[in-house]
């Protein structure tokens, strides 16, 4: 049996637009309009979150509140920690994406003999470090944290030496460093990208399983594809970004993109993936309601949420 553990992160700076924040209280409306009892069976574990950043200005231009975007991560990256050796099952929901980085940091940390594997739906590769970022917004930046990487050989910016600072302190919560490995990093879904991160993808030869890939083949050998892809790792994290959605479902969200996921696509897709046994962890991020109409982006997150988390508990 999975010890769940549901982790709630109100997670708002490194996002481009306002509101993702709410995103989790979104999910929970849903779940009360589908009369579901999904939030009466878990306890959450609440992470700090460092909105009031927001009002304090920026003074990093690459790396838009890099200061409480340390200190959200740095929060997920001890909960999640404590909760893998506590040995229990992270469920993830979080605003935005930057959170992801803490909870790979927190798994590592648990066990850091252990290979970790990341499965990445999304429709971002969110491989930027402030010196390449076109945005300055940190949720494009969490696996290049996890994995140590700067891409100075594709630098378009000049951060600020304090940004610099604290992007080094960030690469290094938990000591160990990198987290992950380039070749244990599968993507899926992903369709926008900047060429400093096609650079990476090139460089590193990492994996994506495009969307049209994954409807030739089906959901289920798409999955095998994938956890054979990770047969070296010996845990594996998975990360949902609702942008990997299509745009028809994902209006909701801060950065939707065409020709995503469906969502019964999405749905087999994690309840495949997360009946692997190496599975430690699931997240999912980037609900934001002030975005949407009548909540129809938190119905369809929801919707994978339960499900997802049936087939963890079916499973197991
Ligand atoms: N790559 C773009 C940027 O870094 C968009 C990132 N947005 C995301 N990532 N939602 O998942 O600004
Ligand atoms: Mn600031
Ligand atoms: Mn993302
Ligand atoms: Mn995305």
């Amino acid at each position: 049996m999975r010890d769940i553990k549901l982790v709630e992160v109100r997670s708002e700076l490194a996002a481009g637009t306002r509101g993702a924040s709410m995103g989790i209280d979104a999910l929970k409306v849903a779940s009360l309009d589908k009369k579901s009892d999904f939030f009466t069976k878990f306890d959450p574990v609440n992470v700090k979150d460092a909105n009031d950043y927001l009002w304090r200005g920026n003074e990093h231009p690459y790396a838009k509140h890099i200061d409480g975007v340390y200190e959200v991560i740095h929060n997920v990256y001890t909960t999640i920690r404590d909760l893998r050796e506590k040995r229990k099952f992270p469920i993830v929901l979080a605003g935005d994406h930057s959170t992801a980085a803490g909870t790979i940091m927190g798994i590592k940390a648990a066990h850091p003999e252990r290979k970790l594997g990341v499965i990445w739906i999304d429709a971002h590769a969110d491989l930027h470090s402030p010196f390449t970022s076109p945005s300055g917004n940190m949720h494009g930046m969490p696996l290049a944290m996890c994995l140590g990487i700067d891409n100075l050989e594709q630098k378009l910016n000049d951060p600020l030496p304090g940004t610099v600072a604290y992007w080094d302190k960030l690469k290094n919560i938990g000591g160990e460093k990198p987290k992950i490995s380039p070749e244990d990093i599968v993507f899926i879904g992903v369709r926008d990208t900047e060429y400093p991160e096609n650079y990476l993808i090139e460089k590193y030869g990492i994996t994506n399983i495009s969307v049209a890939e994954l409807r030739t083949s089906g959901i289920p050998s798409a999955a095998s594809k994938v956890l054979d892809r990770l047969k070296a790792c010996d845990q594996i994290y998975i990360s949902f970004d609702v942008d990997s959605l299509d745009t028809s479902i994902s209006k909701g969200t801060g950065t939707p993109v065409p020709d995503g996921l469906t969502l019964s696509e999405a749905v087999q897709l994690n309840e495949a993936l997360i009946k692997d046994k190496r599975v430690c962890a699931w997240e999912i991020v980037e609900v934001n309601p002030t975005l949407d109409t009548e909540n129809a982006m938190a119905e369809n997150a929801f919707e994978i949420l339960e499900s997802t988390t049936r087939s963890l508990v079916q499973n197991f």
